[in-house]
């Protein structure tokens, strides 16, 4: 796997295509990872490869991660300086602003070079330019998820002597231009994910993946809740949830486990804080600034849009809802033993959290050793 969407990983994704259209994967257990861009995908599974695989190789983190690093850091600068202007915020120095403007046409080649690393440092130190990253609700969150993250580091990554820590490649952000696999064993298996691509362009892809799928894990950033579309005005939250429902009706999914992911915990419980999410879910009537209601809320929104044909959790709603969301949360399902219909499980995560996610897989496992192998008549 590799992050940048280089020619041969083209090629590879090109060979699985063919393999996965031609049938050859419908014995090959593998769970599908989806969700809409920047939902989390590529993390997940970034995790999976450090959790139950290999992890990253020294030439990985040297020739991809590093330069990726590099370009991630300067877009979070390039981005920072346009919130700048559209604020109309004044840089505390001159040279910060100078330095932001440079950034506008600049491409690293492979490396952050060291005095430009402290020049940045300096940047993000400049009074105005914290105050713009305050308000990036008012431009329109533009900066990458991982400003905070990489600009409190930017020193650290400076030099031709940086190699990128598990972490820091956890917090790096490439598209996903193909699709990408990971093969490991679990419980003495073989199981694949496959990761699609969430940008809208490839969603196309998805649909012959579909066939002979055992288990989908959907990706949501329940911290989007207040975020739009920039082309389409659309609430990000409610298309993502539009999204699932439509990908629950799917005939594709009738004998597949389906694990609901509401991802960006971390993000999501900062901002409930200072973002009503009344302004956005206009039936919301929990207490403000509560992230625990606030997300047992949104658990329900997305319950709600479970078609009521597809089995599951809706149609079994009795006896008390709140009894059905803990069960939900825990990762089991009402009836589940009495049933062979296939059934939503949802989970709350934090991606770029290891140990999270560590817990998470854990809490899966049941599922994904349960749905995937005995489906396919391999007793697990
Ligand atoms: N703070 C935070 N950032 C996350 C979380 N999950 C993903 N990210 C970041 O969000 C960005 C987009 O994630 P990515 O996995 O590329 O999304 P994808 O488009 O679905 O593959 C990356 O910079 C990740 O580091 C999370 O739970 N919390
Ligand atoms: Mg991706």
């Amino acid at each position: 796997m590799s992050c940048c969407g280089g020619s041969e990983e083209k090629k590879r994704s090109r060979a699985l295509e063919k393999e996965i259209r031609r049938g050859k994967r419908k014995r090959v257990p593998y769970l599908l990872l989806l969700g809409a861009g920047k939902s989390g995908k590529s993390t997940f599974l970034k995790q999976m490869r450090i959790l139950h695989s290999s992890g990253f190789t020294q030439v990985e983190r040297e020739a991809e991660y590093r330069p990726l690093i590099a370009q991630n850091v300067i877009m979070c600068v390039k981005s920072l300086h346009q919130g700048m202007l559209r604020l109309g915020l004044k840089y505390y120095a001159v040279q910060n602003g100078q330095l932001g403007e440079a950034m506008v046409d600049y491409k690293p080649e492979g490396f952050l070079h060291a005095d430009l690393a402290d020049q940045i440092d300096t940047f993000w130190l400049d009074p105005g330019v914290q105050e713009c990253y305050r308000r990036q609700r008012e431009f329109g969150y533009d900066l990458p998820d991982s400003t905070k993250y990489f600009l409190d580091a930017t020193r650290r990554l400076g030099g031709t002597s940086y190699t990128p820590t598990d972490q820091d490649i956890i917090q790096s952000r490439a598209p996903t231009l193909s699709i990408q696999e990971l093969a490991f064993t679990m419980d003495r298996k073989q199981i694949a994910i496959v990761d699609v691509g969430g940008q809208p362009s490839e969603r196309r892809k998805w649909v012959h993946l579909f066939d002979g799928v055992r288990g989908v894990i959907f990706l949501t950033a329940i911290s989007e809740y207040d975020q739009v579309d920039q082309k389409t005005g659309e609430n990000l939250l409610k298309h993502s949830m539009a999204l699932m429902g439509t990908l629950l009706s799917s005939p594709f999914f009738t004998s597949s486990g389906f694990i609901v992911f509401m991802n960006k915990m971390d993000v999501f419980q900062d901002k409930i804080s200072y973002v009503p999410l009344r302004h956005y879910f206009s039936s919301y009537h929990g207490p403000q600034g509560d992230s625990k209601a606030a997300a047992d809320f949104l658990e329900h929104e997305f319950c709600e849009v479970v078609p009521a044909g597809t089995g599951g959790f809706p149609r079994r709603r009795s006896p008390s809802i709140s009894a059905a969301m803990s069960s939900l949360r825990r990762g089991t399902s009402l009836h589940s033993e009495q049933s062979d219909e296939h059934l939503v499980y949802l989970h709350r995560t934090t991606a770029t959290n290891t140990e999270n996610i560590r817990n998470i897989f854990e809490a899966v496992r049941n599922i994904i050793l349960i749905n995937l192998l005995e489906n396919i008549g391999v007793t697990p």
